[in-house]
């Protein structure tokens, strides 16, 4: 037998990261324009990331997808959006292979290629890569946060949620809604999203200083609902009466005194379908400047929270050797509409609340009691000087400011860099400043074409040349492409929104004109020169074509196509049986309602019991059934739809079974085979809102807004649930396509 001293220790090795790696942290801000953000020429106050960009570095001429879902996936993996399958968000998936929501293995993403290098890796805020139908218990959770490479993540899966009341996940599993009624400013999800990106970073530090860590810190801010307290708004009083017109004006002469904007770039005019502030009634001034306050201060709230973190990086001894980025995802968002919306999900299925209307509710709007989003003219403002916004392929869509900060490596603090950079190419970039480069092979799969461009050198070496010369875009059928110099944008407009009722351009691609932009001369893509260069768009047209199939971009964008939607892992049920949980079951997982459906409910109620029985959404649109001292009741809202039904009796004893039926928009609630009450519901029964925001529905108590305010979350149920069955009336029943796009692209 050998001694122990003669062994040789036997180490299984951890990965090493490259020496002296830097900290990484990765902010983006979501539906911000390349206007809105002080250091681009804004008038909304930014102090905080402007000290970023007096620290660091600006580009001018960064480009992302136009929508939050599809430049995640690009940032994440190095690739285009549809080559990795989100060519669209994940709230519709598609079985095609452009569009199925679902990042492959071969494209594995930043933060598992860090981990796999030595890094932390931390996720805070916006996710919205996991499929929806993966949202639930059951996953599977490969594309949630952790699935993709991050060891902790705080945060909400879907699209937007509610700032006051959000729904939210500590890694795999959901956790408690801290929920806020009034607009005192106890619970902001900002604050809450910044106070957990310091304390991973002070977690991880006090564990291991030395060892580099990666945070991705994604604001639901200033994606709609625009909430605020009214301390920030305030300030901001009087400041846009003077309308959209002249804050783009004044934010364009900003942009030129600032430099990040060249000389002699031209102002786009105003389209046709941005009304003069001046034919507007003083009511809807009045209302629009609101709506434009309240964003705002939207904004500057965000910035101080995320000057906590910088100012927690600074106070921590880090900020030499830390890089970081900041940028948004998308230009400025139209989805309010021309003239604003209370409650954006239901303004989605047509619903708009009128200027009276809103009038009526004008000092709540940014409170809890509404899911606001400014009017389109303030986007049109806030991307100067570009044209168009989210969604479009045009630069209003496609480029958005982007800051990078690394001062032990970037010394010519407070410079515009100006080469043509994209989303793709933030992967390699990062790898490359360490030393990296993205791998060929990851858990044995051979990795799929990288479309980014390592471009580090560009952060620190001023002299260096353009890194790309081709780029295409296309999002909902809006194409363009980006070729030496040279863009080329189809004029095509989708059917989303209801655009094409007020948006001038194509509305087939048989027909769409693509125009002709010399971007080395016109920084602003302002005047079409197709007229001039006839032969130069038909090759631009040609490369377009080249790259969309070389990427997976067709079949065009095109909702009454009949596309295959892609189905979760399991069907939904049909009927499905629910106990008292402490934790919501998956909107996206509950039998379809749509078609009609039976609601029973077994309980116990010993004496005049309240509570919640079962409940889905808020007060901007849900369901619950609930008892109050004994009485049953069933309420539905939904924008202007809604239904009370209140039993007349109050129930008490052992072994009820109270049933909620609808039929053809007609309801019904019954004590054991007794009808105690009816009502009619004229809406679709969907409620889009919540699942964008990945919500869920609960059993035996209501996390969140209340659906209506004769109560106070979480009403939990002072009887006995045994079972709540809901059984669909037709599981095949859904809104049509086109309704299901419409729904689905206002969460993004
Ligand atoms: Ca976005």
């Amino acid at each position: 037998m050998a001694a122990a001293s003669s062994i040789e220790p036997h180490l299984v090795p951890y990965p090493t990261p490259p020496v002296d790696a830097p900290n990484m942290v990765v902010i983006v801000l979501d539906d911000i324009g390349f206007g809105q953000l002080g250091c681009f020429g804004s008038l909304i106050n930014t102090p905080h990331i402007d000290s970023l960009a007096e620290r660091g570095i600006r580009l001018n001429r960064f480009h992302v997808t136009s929508i939050c879902s599809s430049t995640r996936a690009a940032l994440f993996t190095g690739r285009n959006h549809h080559a990795v399958g989100v060519g669209a968000t994940q709230e519709t998936s598609f079985a095609l292979p452009g569009y199925s929501g679902r990042i492959p293995k071969t494209a594995a993403a930043l933060p598992r290629i860090l981990r796999d290098n030595g890094y932390n890796t931390m996720c805070v805020g916006k996710w919205h890569l996991t499929p929806q139908a993966d949202y639930s218990a059951s996953g599977p959770f490969e594309r949630w946060p952790l699935g993709l490479g991050f060891e902790r993540y705080y945060g909400f899966l879907g699209a937007e949620t509610n700032h006051w009341s959000p729904e939210l996940v500590r890694d795999n599993t959901p956790i408690p809604t801290p929920t806020h009624t009034t607009q005192d400013g106890a619970y902001h999800l900002s604050e809450d999203l910044a106070d957990q990106a310091i304390s991973m970073i002070r977690d991880q530090q006090h564990a291991t200083t030395d060892k580099p860590f990666f945070l991705w810190f994604a604001t639901g801010a200033a994606h709609a609902p625009h909430h605020v307290t009214r301390e920030w708004f305030e300030p901001y009083a009087g400041q846009f009466d003077e309308g959209w017109e002249v804050l783009r004006e004044r934010t364009y002469q900003r942009q030129l005194e600032m430099g990040v904007i060249p000389p002699d770039t031209n102002l786009t005019p105003r389209p046709t379908w941005v009304p003069e502030w001046s034919t507007l009634s003083p009511n809807e001034r009045r209302l629009f400047a609101r709506y434009m306050e309240v964003f705002a201060g939207f904004v500057t709230h965000t910035d101080a929270q995320i000057g906590r973190i910088l100012a927690f990086i600074d106070e921590q001894g880090l900020a030499d050797n830390t890089i970081i980025t900041l940028m948004s995802d998308n230009g400025t968002s139209s989805e309010g509409g021309p003239t604003g919306t209370l409650n954006e999900a239901a303004s989605w299925l047509g619903d708009h609340a009128t200027v009276e209307e809103a009038l009526a509710n004008i000092d709540e709007i940014g409170g809890p009691n509404h899911t606001n989003h400014y009017p389109w003219g303030w986007a049109w403002a806030g991307n100067s000087p570009f044209q168009l916004w989210k969604r479009y392929s045009w630069l209003g869509g496609v480029r958005a400011p982007f800051i990078a900060r690394w001062p032990k490596k970037i010394k010519d603090a407070g410079s515009v860099r100006n080469q043509f950079t994209h989303a793709i190419d933030l992967a390699p970039t990062l790898l490359g400043a360490i030393g990296l480069s993205m791998p060929k092979v990851v858990d044995g799969v051979q990795q799929q074409r990288v479309d980014g461009v390592d471009a580090s050198t560009m952060l620190f070496d001023t002299s260096r040349p353009e890194h790309r010369a081709t780029q295409y875009f296309e999002m909902h059928g809006s194409r363009s492409i980006y070729h030496e110099g040279w863009k080329a944008t189809s004029n095509f407009v989708s059917p989303l929104f209801n655009e094409r009722a007020h948006i001038t351009g194509s509305h087939s691609y048989e027909t769409d004109v693509w125009q002709l932009f010399d971007l080395t001369n016109d920084f602003s893509e302002s005047t079409d020169l197709s007229a001039q260069y006839p032969e130069r768009i038909r090759e631009l047209e040609s490369l377009w074509i080249e790259q969309a199939t070389a990427n997976n971009v067709f079949p065009l964008f095109d909702p009454a196509a009949g596309y295959p939607g892609h189905p979760g892992e399991y069907p939904l049920p049909r009927s499905a049986t629910y106990q008292p949980s402490d934790h919501p079951i998956a909107a996206g997982r509950v039998p379809s309602m749509f078609g009609g459906f039976t609601m029973a409910a077994y309980i116990d109620c010993p004496a005049n019991e309240t509570g919640i029985i079962a409940a889905l959404g808020d007060h901007q649109g849900g369901w619950t059934l609930r008892l109050d001292h004994g009485t049953p009741h069933f309420d539905v809202v939904y924008g202007h739809q809604r239904a009370h039904l209140v039993g007349t009796e109050k129930i008490s004893g052992s072994e009820f079974r109270l049933t909620v039926t609808m039929k053809a928009g007609a309801l019904a609630l019954f004590v054991n085979d007794s009808q105690i009450a009816t009502g009619h519901f004229g809406g679709m029964f969907m409620f889009p809102g919540v699942t964008t925001a990945a919500g869920g529905m609960w059993i035996g108590r209501h996390e969140g807004l209340p659906i209506v305010d004769q109560y106070a979350s979480p009403n939990a149920f002072t009887g006995h649930i045994k079972t709540v069955t809901i059984s669909s009336g037709s599981s095949s029943a859904g809104p049509s396509l086109a309704t299901t796009m419409r729904i689905a692209e206002g969460a993004d």
